[in-house]
């Protein structure tokens, strides 16, 4: 408190807007599917006076003096992320996601390398080779997507994948996504990747949080403990409920061309009051009650889809396994774009992101869905009541042009989110 007070003093506009913007995420809906709230302990140790340390290197090996107290904290937030996801390697330095899986080409490929990637425009990410972000332009990327057709229509088609990594003999085949409601077994994708002489790096930026809560298989090994993925990258704010960040794990043998990749490599000096912030967060995600939080994500987000399925809306791959959907609007209103309904949501403070969707017809900046997820809803103690609730408000705001009637649903949202107020302002 009396650090904020400070800044009252010191800093009245920036104070002013950093409470606009409590109000703002204790008044609306906040369903986009990579956000999430941080509790007040990793809020709190992003905040400390680790920010004023520079600590280039690694835990014991590093360019700066004054380094003692950093190190046991790095060393902590490393134990407790290999023990998390029972890794035997893990670096907690990248800044973000993107930092992560450039750290991850970075360790396993050369310029020109072919990488095997999933399709943006099918639930991919800028970073899966994406022509205007620097893995497109650094490596050769190929794209697979999803079904077009029946059988499991728009779930991963597995025979493109194969035949894509044997044509194109990739060197790397990249998993995860950042909208795609199913689990992805790393099974099936390892087997590929031996038969091509490739190797595994699964992004689980969206499904960190499912992996260590145990809703969502542990991509490091396959379902008989053998080595799956040799690398996964992922971030610590999403469903993992951390500070905004990233970690990677991996297998032994690859954490030497990991650490020299992200440092030297990469990045100068790490952010260690964000890596304090990812060990109090990893500690959380270690607690029994982590395991419960992951479980109700995953139930929330199932009785999200049947009610918005009973609300008229398609979803891509006809539901969800995981903590988000995917809304085809065109069967609820073939006129409604993305961003008109991603505007209008807005004015009545329900918080979304418009998205493509797969063989989508319209732009990405237009698209044809909605991305929907249920991590932060979840961790303010909404349950499957406030979904249902929830789904009949999104349906309503998107049956009417009425700014009143818009108003109106604003209210209800304000009053629904009263009773379930997130972590900053909890106790
Ligand atoms: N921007 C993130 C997301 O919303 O999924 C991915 O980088």
């Amino acid at each position: 408190m009396e650090r904020q007070s400070v800044l009252e003093v010191q800093d009245p506009e920036v104070s002013r807007f950093i409470r606009e913007e409590e109000v703002r995420q204790a008044s609306t809906l906040q369903l986009i599917a990579s956000e999430n709230f941080a509790s007040r302990a990793v809020m709190e140790a992003t905040g400390s006076v680790l920010t004023n340390k520079y600590a280039e290197g690694y835990p014991n090996r590093r360019y700066y003096g004054g380094n003692q107290v950093v190190d046991k904290v790095e060393t902590l937030a490393i134990e407790r992320c290999r023990t998390l996801f029972n890794a035997p390697f893990a670096n907690v330095q990248p800044h973000a996601g993107a930092n992560a899986n450039m750290g991850a080409y970075l360790a396993l490929l050369s310029p020109g390398d072919t990488v095997l990637a999933m399709r943006l425009d099918q639930g991919g990410h800028l970073t899966h080779g994406s022509p205007v972000n620097f893995s497109g332009q650094y490596f050769n990327f190929v794209s697979y997507g999803v079904r077009e057709s029946d059988p499991n229509r728009e779930w991963l088609d597995l025979d493109q994948l194969r035949k894509l990594a044997i044509e194109h003999r990739v060197k790397l085949i990249v998993v995860g996504a950042t909208a795609y409601p199913r689990v992805v077994e790393v099974d099936p994708i390892r087997e590929i990747a031996d038969e091509v002489g490739a190797m595994v790096l699964f992004d689980a930026a969206h499904v960190a949080g499912l992996i260590a809560a145990g809703v969502y298989p542990n991509p490091l090994y396959t379902r008989s403990g053998e080595r799956g993925a040799d690398v996964v990258t992922f971030t610590t704010h999403k469903t993992l409920r951390g500070p905004r960040g990233a970690a990677i794990v991996a297998h032994e043998d690859l954490g030497k061309r990991i650490d020299k990749a992200i440092f030297p490599g990469l990045q100068g000096g790490p952010l260690e009051h964000s890596i304090a912030a990812k060990a109090v967060a990893f500690r959380e995600a270690l607690a029994p009650e982590f395991r419960e939080y992951g479980a109700a994500v995953v139930a929330n987000a199932k009785a999200f889809a049947t009610a918005l399925m009973d609300e008229g809306f398609r979803l891509i791959s006809g539901g969800t396994d995981v903590h988000l959907v995917l809304v085809d609007l065109r069967d609820f209103d073939p006129d409604l774009d993305g961003r008109t309904a991603q505007d209008r949501l807005d004015r009545a403070g329900i918080t979304c992101n418009r998205n493509q969707i797969p063989f989508d017809p319209r732009s990405p900046f237009v698209t044809s869905g909605l991305r929907l997820g249920t991590a932060a809803m979840t961790t303010t103690g909404m349950g499957v009541g406030e979904m249902k609730e929830v789904a009949s408000l999104i349906s309503a705001v998107l049956r009417t042009t009425s700014e009143e009637r818009i108003a109106e649903i604003r209210g209800r949202v304000a009053d629904l989110c009263q009773g379930f107020p997130p972590p900053f302002l909890r106790g």
